[in-house]
């Protein structure tokens, strides 16, 4: 019975000072690079239609379209722990209603810190965003850690495929950035590109930190993230196709940072 506390006692601190050496604070949030990969997975999704749109069976709906599932409270606590702040209720795992907030503010959260929590919805005909897990990624879209990957429109070289919605969101080490490079660029033109279009995010949703709409055949410029984050967003209507995009992204460590990318 000793010998067990002594063992749980010792294995305790080790998880204590594994953890320790993993955390730091940046902009006054508590980052932990260990829950990194388990908080990958999770992200916000709102309906085509715009904000506060979707039903309960809709949410599952819009999760499983990119194979994912809804998100868990502790999946959502486990992002929200790493920095994933949205200021939209969304579905959660079994008909619970929530928000993550990181830090406070008057517009959001009630000054509250935390799963801003709505509880289980005894109505399921309410509606709202959706949060999700997915930790896989698919072609069209999905979550991104490795170092340096090539990111693609769907079916590319050919090209891409009316009603297409892709999330991609890269999260990469505590520390890094992201830069982006475009190799190849062509979706369907139009003023203010309200048909076809990518989106940048500097952040890790689609709310906060944009950054940018594309569409046309120019090439975009580089762009580097400000955080260890970023999120692309590539959205299509019903007619009228083009070639697609490819492009690069890579990890930038801080040691690089001094390093003026005056190249192309
Ligand atoms: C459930 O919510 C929907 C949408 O807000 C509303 O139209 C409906 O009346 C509600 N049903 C009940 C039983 O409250
Ligand atoms: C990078 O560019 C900025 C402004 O152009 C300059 O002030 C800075 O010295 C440059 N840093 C390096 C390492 O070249
Ligand atoms: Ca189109």
């Amino acid at each position: 019975m000793i010998a067990l506390h002594i063992l749980a006692a010792l294995f305790f601190l080790g998880l204590v000072l594994k953890e320790t050496q993993a955390w730091g604070y940046k902009n006054g949030i508590l980052h932990n690079s260990i829950w990194l990969e388990q908080a990958a997975g999770v992200y916000h999704r709102e309906s085509r239609k715009g904000r506060y749109q979707l039903t309960y069976k809709e949410a599952k709906a819009v999760c499983k379209f990119e194979g994912g599932t809804l998100a868990t409270y502790d999946q959502l606590e486990a992002a929200r722990q790493i920095g994933f702040h949205v200021c939209s209720a969304g579905w959660f795992d079994k008909g619970r209603v929530g928000y993550p907030i990181v830090k406070s503010g008057a517009n959001c959260g009630f000054g509250r810190i935390g799963i801003v929590d709505y509880g289980y919805r005894l109505n399921k005909s309410e509606r709202w965003d959706v949060y999700c897990y997915n930790p896989n990624s698919k072609e069209c879209g999905g979550v991104h850690t490795d170092q340096q990957k090539i990111l693609q429109s769907p079916g590319y070289p050919d090209e891409y495929p009316d009603e297409q919605i892709c999330y991609w969101h890269i999260r990469l080490r505590y520390g890094q950035k992201i830069r982006l490079r475009f190799l190849d660029f062509d979706i369907e033109d139009d003023t203010d590109c309200l048909s076809d279009f990518l989106e940048i995010y500097d952040s890790y949703d689609d709310i906060s930190g944009f950054a940018g709409r594309f569409c046309g055949d120019e090439l975009p410029e580089d762009f580097i993230s400000t955080g260890n984050v970023m999120t692309l967003k590539f959205l299509t209507d019903s007619s009228v196709s083009a070639g697609g995009f490819q492009l690069e992204y890579i990890a930038v460590d801080p040691d690089q940072f001094s390093t003026n990318n005056t190249s192309t």
